[in-house]
């Protein structure tokens, strides 16, 4: 089954639309963006992922320490190198990532055509982001964004936040969530009076895996009282790894929730969950099927094919416009019909 009502321009965002950060760079990929709307225009807050020009025979990582860019190159004929997965490669023990990321603002009046700001907005500063910054999801919570993505070092996978009121001054709270996490998404508005969210710990040493999990918290910064949502799903497309995309909507029924799931060959397809209004770590109806695959052949092949990742959609009425990425590589936009989704729950 396959929900989305993909616009006839993807992909609407592609690789040459941006321009690197520095020169003799490339941009590889653009992918996964935060949405919002702000002053009447619908923003989104671009993940950008770039590298240093290199030679065909060779790979490249990059790091960003004290506001300077070190990189490593390494043939990779060269014995100790893997390079196995486009994403990363390990060398000498050390796991590498092939690109560094950071956030750039993309804005338009009709949610297709988008002007890509010339430079990055937000760019890997802590030592807790050496590696990149990633997957931003935005929620607005009383005329504040809350900016939560993944935040990548040598010390691991975690999530950090920033807030903003003008998308202009950004406030840093640091690593609100240590590593291995990812995928975090804070709801629009708070539930008992506490600000909540989804977020996708990983288990380790046999325990555990990659699930969604729901925690709370007095101002966003701190969490706590957190609770394990729902799980992967043995022998279905969900079964390797799941994790919340952007903010949940408030629908009569509950909280709906777009996710992403991937299975054994790490292909990602978007699902749906309802949850419980007022307690959102309830489930009440999750999608056998997936709402989303990737089909089109800007989704099937790419920088790292058979994905369609979202962390971010705008709401218009009952329509969703739901930005995702395609294939690691662009990023798409494909409507989905509110009630359509509601439906399929019930029927699954
Ligand atoms: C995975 C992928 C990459 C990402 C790293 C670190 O390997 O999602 O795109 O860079 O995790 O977050």
């Amino acid at each position: 089954m396959d929900l989305a009502q993909r616009t006839q321009r993807n992909p609407i965002i592609s690789p040459e639309d941006v321009k690197p950060s520095q020169p003799g760079w490339r941009v590889v990929c653009v992918l996964n963006p935060g949405a919002f709307s702000f002053n009447g225009r619908i923003g989104l807050l671009l993940r950008v992922a770039e590298q240093p020009a290199i030679e065909d025979d060779e790979l490249v990582a990059v790091w960003r320490r004290e506001g300077k860019y070190e990189t490593l190159k390494v043939n990779r004929k060269e014995l100790g190198v893997d390079a196995e997965d486009p994403r990363l490669f390990s060398y000498n023990g050390q796991v590498y990532l092939t690109t560094i990321s950071h956030l750039r603002l993309a804005w338009s009046d009709n949610g297709v055509d988008f002007e890509v700001e010339d430079s990055p907005t937000l760019l890997a500063e802590t030592e807790w982001e050496s590696y990149g910054i990633e997957d931003p999801r935005v929620s607005e919570i009383d005329g504040t964004y809350y900016i939560t993505y993944t935040a990548v070092s040598e010390a691991g996978v975690a999530v950090a936040m920033q807030s903003t009121r003008d998308w202009k001054h950004f406030l840093h709270h640091g690593l609100i969530l240590p590593p291995h996490n990812k995928d975090c998404a804070l709801f629009e508005s708070r539930v008992n009076g506490k600000y909540v969210c989804f977020h996708r710990p990983s288990g380790v040493g046999g325990f555990g895996g990659n699930d969604i999990w729901y925690a709370e918290s007095p101002d966003a910064a701190h969490w706590g009282n957190h609770r394990c949502v729902m799980r992967t799903r043995p022998g279905m497309w969900d079964e390797r790894r799941i994790g919340a995309g952007a903010a949940p909507i408030l629908t009569d029924e509950g909280w709906l929730e777009i996710y992403h799931g991937s299975d054994r060959n790490a292909r990602y397809c978007l699902g749906a969950v309802l949850l419980d209004r007022e307690h959102p770590w309830r489930v009440l109806k999750r999608s056998k099927a997936p709402v989303m695959e990737p089909v089109s052949p800007y989704e099937k092949e790419g920088f790292f094919g058979q994905v369609v990742f979202t962390n971010g959609h705008v709401l218009r009425d009952e329509r969703i416009l739901l930005y995702y990425g395609a294939a690691d590589e662009y990023v798409c936009m494909a409507e989905f019909s509110l009630p359509d989704i509601l439906q399929s729950l019930d029927e699954s």
